[in-house]
């Protein structure tokens, strides 16, 4: 198993940051990486991980809906949402970077996702459920974007002062 890399936690400027497309001259460094983002995010454990998450700022996403039962690691290099869904859905949503902090999002119900695998060659995916909110979460991240910003300021800013709260009592000074 690859070797996990540390996870930002907000506040960190880097989660705030809108993240560079991957070029055919990154293809070399993401043959490390992409392994030590899946170890990162099995070990967490999550379900998704953004390269921004592990301080790296390219647009590259890896995700595991099903590691326990069915591991169906996948990678997304570049991707955009290419069509989305009026229909909206409410779920509950958690992020590594915001560690025992979950609210209620809501979010087109299904997307169409465009991107890139690590040979360069062009997918997408039809994605509803569970699948169609991480990936949206995930490629949030490649634009700097949290799942607390789709929240009212009066619940971002609850969730955001509860996870400051809850590091000054774990790290006193
Ligand atoms: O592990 C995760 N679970 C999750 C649940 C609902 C919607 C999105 C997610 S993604 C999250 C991992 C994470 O922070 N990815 O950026
Ligand atoms: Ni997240």
């Amino acid at each position: 198993m690859s070797d996990t890399l540390p996870i930002l936690l907000v506040p960190d400027a880097r989660l705030k940051a809108r993240a560079r497309p991957v070029l055919a001259e990154h293809a070399p460094a993401l043959s490390d990486l992409v392994p030590r983002m899946f170890a990162t995010m099995y070990r967490a454990p999550g379900i998704g991980l953004a390269a921004p998450q592990v301080g790296v700022p390219l647009r590259l996403v890896v995700v595991d809906l099903l590691p326990e039962e069915k591991p169906t690691p996948i990678v997304l290099v570049n991707p955009e949402i290419v069509a989305a869904s009026e229909e909206t859905t409410t779920r509950e949503e958690g992020c590594l970077s915001l560690p025992g902090q979950y609210a209620d999002v809501t979010r087109p119900s299904r997307v169409r996702v465009r991107h890139l695998d690590l040979a360069g060659a062009a997918h997408e995916i039809d994605a509803e459920g569970l699948l169609a909110a991480c990936l949206q979460h995930e490629l949030d991240h490649l634009d700097g974007v949290l799942f607390v910003d789709h929240l009212s300021p009066l619940k971002r800013n609850m969730i955001l002062r509860r996870l400051a709260k809850e590091k000054r009592l774990k790290e006193p000074q």
